[in-house]
Order: C-alpha cells, then sequence, then structure tokens
C-alpha cells in the first residue's frame, strides 16, 4: 500500500518546542500514522531477517568489535530506505521532516538508521552524544533527531533515556565501548547520571533530540524486539565544511568501515581519504 503524505503534517506546537528547548528532547505522539505501521514495522522485520546490507556495511552490530552477524545484541542498519525504498514516501517520514523543520527550518534528511535490540539479549546503548559521531568535514553544527517506536516502548524494553538539559553544557570527552576502536559504539566519559529521564511511548509516537543532549537507552530484556528508525535532520552548509576532527574518532576503523570501503569504487574510496587528509591538515 503507498500511503502519499498529505499536507496535513503534524504540527509541534508552542509547549513542545519550549520543552524541546529547555530539556534537549520532547516525545511527540502519533508521527506514524495507524494506517502506515504495520506495514512499515513488516519492512522493517524483513530488512533485519535478512541483514540487508551487510556487505555494504549498512547493517552491522554496534558492540561487538568483530562484528559476528550471528550473534547480535544491538543491530544497527544505516539508511534502511536504501533498503525499502518505500520508507521515503510515507507519511510518517513527512511527519519527522515536518517537525524537525518547526525546530532547524529548511533541515534536511542527513542521516538515518533502525536499531533493533533483539528480545532478551537486546544490549544497553552506551550513553552518548550523537555530535561525538560527526566526523571531520560534517556540514552541520547541530541536527535534530527524531526517534521513532514501532511498537510501545518502556524501560523492560529499553526504551530512550535522557539527561534534561546536558544539550546547554559542553561535549563530553567518549570513547569507543571497551575502549576498542574496532567496536561501532561511543560512550560517554563521566557523563553525570544524578538527573535521568526514560521516555516510554506508544506504537508510532517519537521522541525528538538535539545532537547534544546526552541519551542512552537500556536493555531489551522483554520478550519481544525493539524495533525503532531514526531519523537526523540538519541545515547542510557543504561550503562550510566543519573541522570536527575529535581525537575519540581518529583511529576509528571497523568490520563495516571496511566493508562500506571494498565496496566503493577505487576513485571514490581515494577520494574520501583525500579530503579526510585534506581537513586534519587544514588545507
Ligand atoms: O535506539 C537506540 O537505542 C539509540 C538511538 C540513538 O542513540 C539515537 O537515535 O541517537
Amino acid at each position: 500500500m503507498l500511503i502519499r503524505p498529505s499536507d496535513a503534517l503534524l504540527p509541534l506546537d508552542e509547549v513542545a518546542r519550549a520543552r524541546f528547548l529547555r530539556d534537549g528532547f520532547v516525545a511527540v505522539p502519533g508521527v506514524v500514522p495507524p494506517a502506515e505501521l504495520a506495514e512499515i514495522r513488516a519492512l522493517y522485520d524483513a530488512l533485519f531477517d535478512t541483514r540487508a546490507g551487510w556487505e555494504r556495511g549498512d547493517f552491522f552490530d554496534m558492540l561487538d568489535p568483530a562484528d559476528r552477524p550471528e550473534q547480535p545484541r544491538l543491530t544497527q542498519l544505516a539508511w534502511p530506505s536504501r533498503h525499502a525504498p518505500w520508507l521515503a514516501h510515507t507519511q510518517m517520514r513527512a511527519n519527522a521532516q515536518a517537525l524537525a523543520a518547526a525546530l532547524l527550518p529548511a533541515a534536511d534528511l542527513v542521516w538515518e538508521f533502525a536499531i533493533c535490540k533483539p528480545p532478551r539479549i537486546g544490549a544497553a546503548t552506551p550513553w552518548h552524544q550523537d555530535e561525538a559521531s560527526f566526523t571531520i568535514g560534517t556540514p552541520y553544527r547541530m541536527a535534530v533527531s527524531c526517534w521513532i517506536a514501532l511498537q510501545d516502548v518502556d524501560e523492560a524494553m529499553g526504551c530512550m533515556r535522557y539527561v534534561p538539559g546536558s544539550h546547554h553544557g559542553p561535549l563530553l570527552a567518549h570513547e569507543s565501548v571497551g575502549g576498542d576502536p574496532r567496536a561501532h559504539a561511543l560512550a560517554a566519559v563521566a557523563p553525570d547520571l544524578r538527573r535521568v529521564e526514560s521516555v516510554r511511548l506508544r506504537a508510532g509516537d517519537a521522541v525528538l533530540h538535539h545532537s547534544r543532549v546526552l541519551h542512552g537507552a537500556g536493555p531489551n530484556t522483554s520478550s519481544a524486539p525493539r524495533r525503532a528508525l531514526t531519523l537526523e535532520f540538519a541545515v547542510r552548509d557543504r561550503a562550510q565544511l566543519i573541522r570536527r576532527d575529535f581525537a575519540w574518532n581518529r583511529g576509528k576503523w571497523t568490520a563495516r568501515d571496511a566493508r562500506e570501503a571494498a565496496s566503493l569504487p577505487l576513485a571514490e574510496r581515494l577520494r574520501r581519504g583525500l579530503r579526510r587528509t585534506r581537513m586534519r591538515l587544514g588545507w
């Protein structure tokens, strides 16, 4: 079923906007229309069941340095709409874009991923700030993410957790989980977790968050998979690539990176390497 995004996009009211500005996150109900939910969930399961995009590095485990596909505990699929193009034409996508634009006018989708926590063994998502993952040459300073729950989610399932107001503070030092640069996920070093808020959501609801806000998610101890989709929006300025040369990203090289590099034509691989070197040297 193809549902065309209507003109009636979800508005972000002033109260929600003020909460986002104060806390760095805000929950928004009904981002996925009920008519789309079952179909998106079925597509999502098919993408994870078939490990879509494994060869090109789109599918990977975020914690395991060896990235063994047979025992994932925190699986991520980058760019799900690359593998299921219908996702880009949903009302869900249009709603998320409109919500982000209410906070960041003219923002575009810059990153899209799905994280699935398998039942009972799904691992916690380490505390982090998304900004720590910005790499050298990122064409934006901040981003707004729309984290979408594809089923009801609570603490037992690993709902999102935030430190309210932490986006007003500094970017913390981060490190690869377990101190191993082959692991994909980053973890903040010594985060202050005295004030944490868990965000329980109903299926189809979302939480918008700022790229500087400190957040993580608990393990999935329930008997069902925790399915989530994140759409990240920002205002790109290609003329102003920013030198985000963070120490914790410098030596990072994951199995996923290796698969991605191997799938690229040689010219593209060289172009990317050269751009990184030039940025690093400040040319
Ligand atoms: O889904 C998760 O567990 C974490 C997602 C996340 O960190 C994000 O969307 O920025």
